[in-house]
């Protein structure tokens, strides 16, 4: 909701960009209930164009079933050698939890039967990867903006932070990657269980991925163990949002 006073000075402002009133005048828009109506609805419009029409919002193309790829290319890591995430693969992922924690009200632990009995979201989406090649996939998965919902987002937090269970190469760090808000509340951002129709295979992340479908595949992020919210990415690794963004990549990699 918007505050009173935040309301009151919209609608004044609106007022006299429409040279409705004259900018000292503020008081007059209390003396003339129509024109407050009016600008209300002008209010009501620019909040649905903002959130349903301009780009940050906008959603990333879907396919049909029959643009599926035959074969989807797995990379980067393929299958995580960390002591910790084997023995979870052995286990065929019973005691595996995702935590939600940071800047949440309450933090949330999560099996994954408990993600798979919660409402999905199935897109079927193109990967494309910075190295130049790109597949087809359908996945299936919890809308994160429910689970943050669920969670309750603090007012500081700013960034989501992935954090995954493999490293990608020997002595270095863990993967991890981060979005804004905006991202980790958009409609396409899944927590994917499945990857055309079977439980995502090992190669492509298992037991749980997220979809960033507008931006490069490297931002979604493989083996997730934990999402935390936090308003500043200077904590993690060399400061830069993700793994790849500490070696030189970009941070929103937008298609
Ligand atoms: N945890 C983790 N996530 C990751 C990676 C990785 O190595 N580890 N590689 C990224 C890159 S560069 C790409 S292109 C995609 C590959 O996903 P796929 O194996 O399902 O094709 O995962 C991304 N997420
Ligand atoms: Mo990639």
């Amino acid at each position: 909701m918007i505050p009173p006073s935040d309301r009151r000075r919209f609608l004044t402002r609106a007022a006299a960009t429409l040279g409705l009133l004259p900018l000292a005048g503020c008081d007059e828009l209390s003396a003339r209930p129509w024109l407050t109506r009016l600008l209300a609805s002008a209010e009501r419009l620019t909040h649905w164009a903002q959130r349903d029409l301009l780009p940050h919002r906008a959603l990333a193309r879907e396919y049909s079933e029959a643009d599926v790829s035959l074969v989807f290319k797995a990379n980067g890591s393929t299958n995580p050698r960390d002591p910790d995430y084997r023995r979870l693969a052995e286990g065929n992922f019973v005691d595996w939890r995702l935590d939600i924690r940071g800047l949440v009200e309450t933090p949330l632990r999560l099996s994954l039967d408990q993600l798979r009995a919660m409402p999905s979201r199935t897109q079927i989406t193109r990967h494309d990867c910075v190295e130049g090649w790109s597949c087809i996939g359908k996945w299936t998965g919890v809308p994160l903006a429910a689970l943050l919902a669920q969670a309750g987002m603090r007012p500081q937090a700013r960034y989501a932070v992935f954090h995954c269970a493999d490293t990608l190469e020997e002595g270095e760090d863990r993967y991890y990657e981060s979005v804004g808000l905006d991202d980790a509340t958009h409609p396409q951002t899944i927590l994917a269980y499945e990857l055309n129709g079977a439980p995502l295979p090992i190669a492509h992340g298992a037991p749980l991925r997220v979809r960033i479908e507008r931006q490069l595949g490297y931002k979604s992020a493989k083996y997730l163990m934990a999402i935390e919210l936090v308003d500043s990415l200077a904590g993690f690794g060399a400061g830069k949002g993700g793994f790849w963004e500490d070696r030189g990549y970009e941070w929103y990699a937008g298609i």
